[in-house]
């Protein structure tokens, strides 16, 4: 078996209802490592990124609204890469089906999940469901620089004239 790296999002309804913890809990059955973690607040632009497979779905802009939190009063998600052998299936299966009322009653989704009045499948986090996603979430989501290891070929830029936020 290979091992391979996978995005988990808390998304905002994960966040308000104070799940972190039993998240966290749950994916720590799955026995990998976590290489990077950080909060972002989720723009436009990365939430349209990120489900650009979606585009044109009829439940499209319900679901930008959701990761941008605009569903919870939230503008955040709190993001992980996790590593190990397997780890793409093992997280799957530990999140459960992608549809709240189909997800084992057990797995995160089916037990904190649910559907809106509006359609929106609330399902409390993403989980990467191929190695290609996985590359492309992660690289979305994240600089070489957050993560502890070198999963990915790096290259090194000189950008000049950069403006940069630093503490005052
Ligand atoms: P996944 O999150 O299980 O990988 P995707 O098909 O990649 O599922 O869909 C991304 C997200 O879009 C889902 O997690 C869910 O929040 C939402 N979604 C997917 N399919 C539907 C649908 O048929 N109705 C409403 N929301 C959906
Ligand atoms: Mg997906």
């Amino acid at each position: 078996m290979a091992v391979e790296q996978t995005l988990i999002l808390i998304k905002p309804d994960g966040l308000v209802k104070s799940l972190t913890g039993n998240i966290l809990s749950r994916l720590s059955e799955a026995k990998l490592i976590i290489v990077g973690s950080k909060t972002v607040r989720v723009s436009r632009e990365l939430a349209e990124k990120h489900y650009k497979h979606l585009t044109g779905k009829p439940f499209f802009e319900e679901l930008i609204r959701y990761i941008m939190g605009e569903l919870h009063s939230s503008n955040r998600v709190v993001a992980f890469v996790y590593q190990g052998e397997d780890a793409i299936k093992k997280i799957r299966d530990i999140v459960g089906d992608t549809n709240p009322e189909n997800a084992n009653p057990v797995s995160i989704r089916g037990a904190y999940g649910r559907i809106t009045t509006s359609g929106v499948f609330e399902n409390v986090v993403h989980a990467s469901s191929s190695n290609e996603d996985a590359e492309i979430e992660i690289k979305l989501w994240f600089k070489p620089e957050d993560l502890v290891e070198d999963i990915y070929p790096t290259k090194e830029i000189t950008v000049s004239n950069k403006k940069e936020i630093v503490w005052a």
